[in-house]
């Protein structure tokens, strides 16, 4: 089965983007595969409400743990098998908590197994600290995504005060990348976010 997996630094939004995108398709209610940095997994039955409530916040390295959803995602004449997977936030260094570290390098081994690569910024924290608010981990993510193949960066947030202008630093670093303008608040972009997917099922 194809797995498509949202990845980026800690707080852009992965995890809103994820219930956003499920929500999107149609799905209200879903069973969700968690997968602890033990490698303990554990499925549970979640509505979308309730995974907003619990696996969003707004604070840094909420999700420590891979959160996968096998969904039927619609392609030009049907539907073909598709995971999703939310993950832990990655940044440059060795964090000095040992389940951060973990989780992040749970998050880079999924990555380096994924089909599909959304890779995911917060224009407005981008717009504040302008290139240096792309971080070196984001370029590498981009290297590899790039050579991959399936790869294309969301550009979330899109409805913050500024977050145009993080867009255009985005686009002016990243040119040779699909980038699509997303947020998950005004629910704007998720048409061409499932094209996208689609087209590389
Ligand atoms: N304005 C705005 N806020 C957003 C958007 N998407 C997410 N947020 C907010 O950003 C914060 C972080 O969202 P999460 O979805 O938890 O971010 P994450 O990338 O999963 O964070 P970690 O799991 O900690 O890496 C929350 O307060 C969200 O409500 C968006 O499109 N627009
Ligand atoms: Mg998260």
């Amino acid at each position: 089965m194809k797995n498509c997996i949202i990845v980026g630094n800690p707080n852009v939004g992965k995890t809103s983007f994820f219930i956003a995108l499920i929500q999107y398709l149609g799905i209200n209610q879903c069973e969700i595969t968690v997968e602890d940095i033990y490698g303990h997994i554990n499925t549970k039955k979640i509505s979308m409400h309730s995974a907003k409530k619990y696996l969003v916040s707004i604070d840094p390295f909420k999700t420590k743990d891979i959160c996968k959803i096998q969904l039927d995602f619609p392609v030009y004449k049907g539907y073909e098998q598709l995971t999703l997977i939310d993950t832990a936030g990655i940044t440059d260094g060795i964090n000095k908590i040992e389940k951060i570290r973990k989780s992040m390098a749970h998050t880079l081994r999924e990555l380096s197994q994924a089909k599909i690569i959304l890779h995911m910024f917060d224009t407005e924290y981008v717009f504040r600290k302008k290139e240096s608010g792309i971080s070196e981990i984001d370029y590498q993510i981009n290297e590899f995504g790039s050579q991959q193949g399936c790869y294309c960066i969301l550009a979330n947030k899109i409805d913050k005060l500024q977050s145009e202008k993080g867009l255009k630093i985005i686009r002016n670093t990243f040119k040779e990348n699909y980038i699509i303008p997303v947020s998950t608040i005004n629910m704007t972009g998720f048409k061409e976010v499932k094209a996208f997917v689609s087209r590389n099922l």
